[in-house]
């Protein structure tokens, strides 16, 4: 199980490492910003329709409240591919990690779904263009997959990193989910050559329950994570853009982050209402445990609105994640 070690990586040398300034260069970032530049649907009639609170965006990342299950139409999406659009406008959803289904692969859960209240061991796999489930996966920050679990209200962040067995089967070490809709992601990259892409697969599953969606945290710059301040610098718009983030504590810069997973912090970003997933990509090389206090990202929204965003740092061995809402216009 490789759920968010709990021990630090390995430093490592960075001379190989894409380079920050020109991270359109890497041959996987340059064909994911292609892919996802396209602006992703507004989903039809499925938006949240809890109002933004009028609290600070804090670390929470867990969900919580009972209520009624949100989104039951989402689950229908799941394996719905984007080329099921109409042509000419239709944005893309796939490109946004909204479709189970991409360039001939194929996201399979093996599972009948996670059960509220428990850990589950979800097993899946990934089909390949001939059906058969992939084995050869390429490196991407240190892992052959990158998965993700949030629920439907932006609640409930899961960052894990699955076991491969031979045959093709990925083990994820989920936490327990609480009740409503999960949407799942798969990002990984296809290890057939030096022109792979980089592909990000989801499903939803509906964890049984009595559910309520958590109000999104109003938009904001700051958020904290275990006494560490996380400040964004600059509000962004759709597209490509340099995101930059400072970290402090007590008022004062932080200088010792530790690598985490080939970089000084981790960031993610699920979009309010469809949950279109923004994988920003960390800009800057890694060199011992002397990170911080600035980060920066080369970010790329594919729409405009609230994203929740999850930004995961390192300092004396332990992952923090520090979570806030970002409005993107
Ligand atoms: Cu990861």
């Amino acid at each position: 199980m490789t759920a968010q070690p709990a021990r630090p990586p390995a430093a490592r040398p960075t001379a190989a490492r894409p380079s920050l300034a020109g991270p359109l260069a890497h041959p996987l970032a340059r064909r994911w910003l292609l892919a996802s530049c396209v602006p992703v649907l507004l989903v039809l009639g499925m938006a949240l329709t809890v109002p933004p609170a009028p609290t600070a965006a804090t670390g929470a990342t867990t969900a919580g409240a009972p209520g009624t299950a949100d989104m039951p139409g989402m689950a229908g999406m799941a394996g719905m591919p984007g080329a099921d659009h109409p042509a000419g406008d239709a944005p893309d959803l796939s490109a946004a990690g909204l479709a189970a289904e991409r360039n001939g692969y194929r996201l399979d859960l093996a599972d009948p779904g996670p059960t509220a209240g428990r850990a589950t061991d979800l097993r899946f796999t990934v089909a390949g263009p001939d059906g058969s489930p992939v084995t050869d996966f390429a490196v991407h920050q240190t892992k052959k997959l990158h998965f993700y679990a949030i629920r439907s209200d932006l609640t409930g962040f899961q960052h894990l990193h699955p076991d491969l067995a031979e045959d093709g089967t990925w083990t994820a070490a989920l936490a327990a989910l609480d009740p409503g809709t999960w949407r799942l992601y798969a990002d990984f990259v296809p290890n057939t050559g030096p022109h792979a892409a980089e592909l990000v697969l989801s499903r939803t599953v509906t964890v049984p329950g009595e559910a309520a969606p958590v109000p999104l945290p109003a938009p904001g710059d700051t958020a904290t994570a275990d006494g560490y301040t996380v400040t964004l610098t600059a509000r962004p718009t759709a597209g490509a853009h340099r995101l930059t983030a400072v970290v402090s504590r007590d008022g004062r810069p932080v200088r010792d982050l530790q690598p985490y997973l080939d970089a000084y912090a981790h960031l993610s970003a699920f979009h309010e209402g469809d949950l279109a997933m923004a994988h920003l990509h960390p800009a800057g090389t890694v060199n011992g445990d002397h990170g911080g206090p600035e980060l920066t990202f080369q970010a790329l929204f594919p729409e405009p609105g609230d994203w929740r965003v999850f930004l995961q740092f390192r300092t004396a061995g332990q992952l923090h994640t520090a979570a806030l809402t970002l409005r993107v216009d």
